[in-house]
């Protein structure tokens, strides 16, 4: 059987900490999803498909191998999407105790939806400190986001929009 997982988020935009994540994920799972979703809790900064682009060219550009397909929802719940790509975990990233409260509940009523399980990853320590807002607030104020980000996305938030 095919264990199929989907890795969500906003990704607005993708961060080296989400693509340790994908990469660790992408060993244990025989096809993994990347899903990008919109998070109606936060502002957003770059439209999905350009969020889709940037994982894809920060995906190609690490040489993760396996099975790694980037795509976006927007329709219903999360474990819809996970239902219809016959996926059976989300994987999730969890830096901190805001995290594991973040995720906690949600888990537990994706699993009450429709038996998806949720498998909380770890961060690397060099990363666990990254966040997408974090990079947003540093691109905004004109610093140095390129420690933080794949070159690809440093290289897209330079260039004047
Ligand atoms: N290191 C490791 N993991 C990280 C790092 C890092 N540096 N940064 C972020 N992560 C993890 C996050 O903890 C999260 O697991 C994932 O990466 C994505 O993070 P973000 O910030 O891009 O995305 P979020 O937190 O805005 O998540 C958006 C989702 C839409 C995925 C989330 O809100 C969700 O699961 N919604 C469910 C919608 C739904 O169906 N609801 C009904 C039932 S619960």
């Amino acid at each position: 059987m095919t264990r199929i997982a989907v890795v969500p988020g906003s990704f607005d935009p993708v961060t080296l900490g989400h693509l340790d994540v994908i990469e660790r994920a992408a060993r244990i799972f025989d096809e993994l999803h990347v899903l990008v979703v919109h998070n109606p809790d936060k502002s957003a900064l770059l439209p999905i498909a350009q969020r889709v682009s940037l994982i894809q060219e920060s995906v190609a550009e690490a040489k993760i191998p396996g099975e790694i397909l980037v795509t976006s929802w927007s329709v219903g719940l999360l474990v819809d999407y996970c239902t219809d790509v016959g996926a059976s975990v989300l994987v999730k990233g969890i830096r901190s105790q805001v995290d594991v409260a973040y995720e906690t509940p949600m888990a537990i009523v994706n699993r009450n939806l429709a038996k998806v399980e949720t498998v909380f990853m770890l961060p690397d320590p060099a990363h666990a400190h990254v966040s997408s807002s974090l990079v947003r607030q540093v691109a905004a104020l004109g610093g140095d986001v390129s420690p933080y980000v794949p070159r690809v996305v440093a290289d897209f938030l330079e260039k004047p929009r």
